[in-house]
């Protein structure tokens, strides 16, 4: 006991002793900055001293050049503003400019929608323009089987920072080929109805599904530019987009660009291997050395293994879409049935033709796009980029290096290394 009351002592005495001391300082000093320098030094770096507030300006939306700006009159080798990257601290971030300078690409956004569509594609937008577009104003082209309404037009133009552009689908382009088998066709609905196949008695999402793999890049409004990126209703981005991917895709010689890769239900595609393995056999001229039929089939062709890039979101080469290959490929397959006697995607379609008819290196997995559409979410593996690109996504969601996911496949079989942290986000 008198142990502790002695340490109680000496406690109060010190702390009396201290609080005299901080007082006689606050009473003699001579202004502001020494107030500053005496009281917050070694307690909180973090807290702006008082006469700086300026600093806070540089938090928000200065761009860089500015900001620059704004740290006259502080010595350099003291100021607290020094950039110190690597740590995370309020004022060490610099700002990509207000709009994007230097020449763009010749590409346009793509979406297929109904009037239904308008308010989660609203969204969509939304989203595409915050993270990228409203600095680099590209054109967007919409795309629908029925006229869109005004208050479709309305609300997409209102938002777009590009130029808007509505097409009308060509009745040929979403209808029954005539080779087709209306009552075959009638049956397999049926029978995918019973059997709760996904989408499996829908005529429209075959028509859609065949308009995605053969036609869009094909429409009038198309044939102005040289790539596209897909858009559907209500995805998300969640990181910064800096760097123009169409620029990126012109200068570095790619064709096909995906965020998300998985496997396909066997159940919606039974003969379409099968089918592209007699169209190799007839148009062998078609199939590319050094291609990426690893990344398909697990024993050299002989089977499909589902691997396919999620088509709802795409940055590609239209030209590769207009291509003799490309063209063949799906004319060959439009004739087959597929589309209507099973119920074949457009994601397999143009994964398999991306896979066999493109090098690999013309093939672009774009991990800095944190991207979701219901229900997968592409957030980039490492802490770095997810700090650098200003990313949203919780890490833990990151479909990548999941049991269903393609993409880590995608990294082996290109020989790639995979993200620093990949092995956390397995399960
Ligand atoms: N104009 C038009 N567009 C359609 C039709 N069906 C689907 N789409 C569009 O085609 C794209 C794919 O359709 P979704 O219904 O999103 O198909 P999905 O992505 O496989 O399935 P979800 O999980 O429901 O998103 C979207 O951009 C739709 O807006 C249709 O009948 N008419
Ligand atoms: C964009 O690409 C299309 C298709 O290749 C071409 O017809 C058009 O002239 C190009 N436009 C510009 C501005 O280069
Ligand atoms: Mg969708």
């Amino acid at each position: 006991m008198p142990a502790a009351a002695n340490v109680r002592t000496l406690r109060f005495v010190l702390l009396a002793f201290f609080s005299v001391a901080v007082l006689y300082k606050v009473f003699t000093s001579t202004g502001p900055a020494s107030y500053a320098s005496d009281i917050t030094s070694g307690i909180s770096k973090d807290k702006a001293p008082p006469t700086l507030p300026k600093t806070e300006v540089t938090e928000h939306n200065v761009p860089q050049v500015a900001a620059a700006d704004t740290d006259l009159g502080t010595d350099p080798s003291t100021s607290t503003s020094t950039p110190n990257l690597g740590t995370i601290t309020p004022n060490d971030k610099s700002f990509p400019p207000a709009i994007a300078s230097g020449k763009r690409a010749n590409a346009t956004f793509i979406t297929l929608a109904r009037n239904t569509d308008t308010w989660e594609i609203a969204k969509s937008i939304r989203h595409v323009e915050d993270r990228f577009n409203r600095k680099f104003n590209y054109d967007w082209i919409f795309l629908n089987d029925q006229p869109f309404d005004d208050t479709f037009k309305q609300i997409t133009t209102r938002l777009v920072s590009g130029k808007t552009k509505y097409g009308i689908i060509p009745k040929e382009h979403w209808s029954f080929p005539d080779w087709i088998d209306q009552d075959k066709a009638a049956r397999v609905r049926e029978d995918m109805r019973q059997r709760k196949i996904i989408y499996g008695d829908s005529i429209s999402y075959r028509h859609m599904c065949r308009f995605e793999s053969g036609f869009f890049f094909e429409h009038e409004l198309l044939a102005d530019y040289e790539y596209y990126w897909r858009v559907e209703p209500s995805i998300k981005l969640f990181c910064d987009i800096d760097e123009d991917p169409f620029k990126f895709m012109k200068e570095n010689n790619k064709k096909y660009g995906f965020a998300i890769s998985l496997y396909e239900y066997k159940e919606t595609i039974p003969t379409l291997w099968d089918t592209t393995k007699q169209f190799m056999t007839q148009f062998p001229q078609h199939i590319v050395e050094g291609n990426n039929l690893k990344f398909v089939s697990d024993d050299g062709g002989k089977t499909y293994n589902g691997c396919h890039f999620w088509s709802n979101f795409e940055i590609g080469s239209l030209d590769f879409l207009r291509s003799p290959a490309y063209r063949e490929y799906f004319k060959f397959l439009d004739k087959a049935g597929g589309f209507f006697y099973e119920r074949w995607g457009d994601a397999p379609v143009h994964s398999l033709a991306a896979a066999l008819f493109l090098k690999k290196e013309e093939l672009h997995f774009f991990n800095n796009i944190g991207y979701w559409h219901v229900p997968f979410t592409h957030c980039p593996t490492s802490e770095e980029d997810r700090e650098k690109y200003k990313c949203s996504c919780n890490p833990k969601d990151n479909f990548d290096w999941k049991g269903y996911s393609c993409t880590s496949r995608y990294f082996e079989v290109n020989g790639k290394d995979k993200p620093k942290g990949y092995e956390y986000q397995m399960n």
